[in-house]
Parts: C-alpha cells; sequence; structure tokens
C-alpha cells in the first residue's frame, strides 16, 4: 500500500478557492516554468486530480505548488493546479499564493514587500501590503495581455448567433458583451452560464485557433468571460467567468480581468494608467490598472496590473492512498 501526503495551506481569494501545497509536490524536470509545466502534466497530473476534484477537493477547487525558481530573477516559481488543469497563469491564485506563503514564511522575499514569481507563463511580480503577520493585499503586474481578434462569429447554445472577442490575459477569453442576443449575465444563473459555456467554448475551439505567438504550449480558449453592469459602488463592470467543466469564479478572475482590459485597451477604450474595477458574481472585486503598453508578436499589448486580498482559511493535511478508488477524484 502507498499513501501520498500532501501538507497544504487553504484559503481563498475575493472568495474563489486557493489550496496551496507546501509539502508533497514532486520533483519536476525542465530549464523554464513552461517546460516543468509540461512534465508535471505527463507524469504527475493525478496529483492535481486528487487534490482538486471531490471528494478532496470540489468543481471550484484551485491551488499551486511552490517551486525554487528558474530564473535569476525570481523569489519562487508557482506551478498552478486547478480543476481545468494546469493553468499558464492565474491571477486569484496568485494573490491566494503570496498571501499564504508570506504569512506561512514559505518564502522569502529578496526585497520586503515585493515577490518575484516565476510562473509558465511567464515573469509576474507581487507587491505585498502587510501588517503584522497578515497580508492585506496583493497587487500583481501580470504577464502581457493582448487582443487576439474581434468580432468572432458563433452560434452559441440558447442566445443564437453572437460575435464575441477573443484576448489573452495569461490565459486565452472569449468575452461576451451585450448585442441583440446577449444582454447581461445577471439574465442567467450560474448553472445556466455554465451550460452554456462549455458548448460556447467547444464550438469556438473547433472553428478557431488560439495560440501564444511565444509560446506554442499556450494554445486552445480555456474561459468563457460574461460581461454585465456593475452592481456594487466603485466598479466599473461585472463579470462570471467560466473555467474547468463546472466553475464560475467567485473572484473576479485575475487573468479573466488581465484579459478584458486588454481587450478594452485594443479598442482604445483604456490607456495607460487607467483603473479598472472589476465585480465578480458574488461582488468581491479586484482593482486593475493598465500599466504600461508592450507587444507580443506583432501585436499591441498592456502590461496590466491587479489588486485583491486572500485570506487563509486552514492548515489540511491530505492523502491520496492507493487502496482508494477515488484517490484520482471524480466529477459527477
Ligand atoms: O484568477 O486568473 C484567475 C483565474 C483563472 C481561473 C480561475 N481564476
Amino acid at each position: 500500500m502507498a499513501r501520498f501526503t500532501f501538507s497544504c495551506i487553504d484559503a481563498h481569494t475575493c472568495g474563489n478557492p486557493v489550496r496551496v501545497v507546501s509539502g508533497g509536490g514532486p520533483q519536476l524536470r525542465g530549464a523554464t516554468m513552461s517546460d516543468r509545466r509540461q512534465h508535471f502534466l505527463s507524469e504527475y497530473d493525478w496529483i492535481r486530480k486528487g487534490l482538486m476534484f471531490e471528494p478532496r477537493g470540489h468543481d471550484m477547487m484551485s491551488g499551486s505548488i511552490l517551486y525554487p525558481p528558474t530564473r535569476d530573477d525570481c523569489d519562487v516559481a508557482i506551478l498552478f493546479i486547478e480543476t481545468s488543469g494546469c493553468l499558464p497563469m492565474c491571477g486569484h491564485g496568485t494573490i491566494g499564493t503570496v498571501t499564504v506563503a508570506i504569512e506561512n514564511g514559505l518564502v522569502r522575499p529578496k526585497k520586503p514587500g515585493e515577490l518575484r514569481l516565476d510562473t509558465p507563463a511567464g515573469l509576474v511580480v507581487a507587491q505585498y501590503e502587510q501588517v503584522g503577520e497578515y497580508v492585506e493585499s496583493v497587487r500583481l503586474t501580470n504577464v502581457p495581455g493582448f487582443l487576439h481578434s474581434e468580432g468572432l462569429e458563433i452560434d452559441c447554445p440558447e442566445l443564437g448567433p453572437i460575435k464575441v472577442d477573443v484576448a489573452y490575459g495569461g490565459n486565452f477569453y472569449c468575452i461576451v458583451e451585450p448585442q441583440e442576443n446577449y444582454r447581461d449575465m445577471a439574465d442567467f444563473t450560474a448553472g445556466e452560464l455554465i451550460a452554456m459555456s462549455r458548448e460556447l467554448r467547444r464550438r469556438m475551439n473547433e472553428r478557431y485557433t488560439f495560440e501564444h505567438p511565444d509560446n506554442p504550449t499556450i494554445r486552445g480558449l480555456s474561459h468563457i468571460l460574461w460581461t454585465g453592469k456593475p452592481t456594487v459602488d466603485g466598479a466599473d463592470a461585472r463579470n462570471a467567468v467560466f473555467y474547468g467543466d463546472k466553475a464560475i469564479d467567485r473572484s473576479p478572475c485575475g487573468t479573466g480581468t488581465s484579459a478584458r482590459m486588454a481587450q478594452l485597451a485594443g479598442k482604445g477604450k483604456l490607456t495607460v494608467g487607467d483603473n479598472f474595477v472589476h465585480e465578480s458574481i458574488i461582488g468581491s472585486l479586484f482593482k486593475g490598472r493598465v500599466e504600461k503598453a508592450a507587444a507580443v508578436g506583432n501585436k499591441p499589448a498592456i502590461v496590466p496590473s491587479i489588486e485583491g486580498w486572500a485570506r487563509v482559511t486552514g492548515y489540511n493535511t491530505i492523502f491520496i492512498d492507493d487502496r482508494d478508488p477515488y484517490k484520482h477524484g471524480f466529477q459527477v
């Protein structure tokens, strides 16, 4: 019999879960975090499934494993694990991971108040505000985001023909804005958004191709971002991000907010220095900002930053036991 033990620290970022694996993660090979992500996916994906899916996790579960960095300019490397797979980048996951790592002394930053993160999508810099032993908030400066394509036509279940934009913010997002056949995310339940999203994503990936110009391992549309009018003071817009097979992000979604800012900047609706406050399906907020202009391949891009907060919910020692028929989780 083999029983694998994982030391985890559980937290949530603005409502969405983050399970940080602080012990028990596998050793990974590869010159970059992108290579190491591929190694994890090929040999150790059972760990992700066991820790993220029921009965140890749930539909929204998301987390990370910390590693020594592969680049000299970083303090630590992060592998993101989630019900949807191993994302190249995860914004709520980063805010939660930084909070957990600092509050629990898992990482010693070279510069107080800043952690430089080696992620599969590239360098992400997190600035955190600490009061005593607690991290109050984290602002992450993300990888460059860009508007990939505008006005793509697709037949959406329940809605009929719609036009969508696709933008990159660390993952590729299909962004659904108000138009003849769609008004606002408020017109749908979370269950209805999930059912439409799953099929919309399948149809989009069948019809169109999405690939990062600098990293061919980042390909395919993984997330659907439904837009809406804000309902909370101070918010500029509301959103519901679909990921995995059955999840709607409870946070305002860091890579989704980055993609949305890249989309708006690409259409001349946001510019360098502009703020963009994004509201989640439960009313929590991320404060986004367009930090600077950039380029990705031959596309104009922006460097977005996102500020949010996370709170630790507990310590969790999790076993994956060979004898357990559900050792690698299940989905219903
Ligand atoms: O915050 O980037 C994010 C994220 C991706 C999927 C769920 N949350």
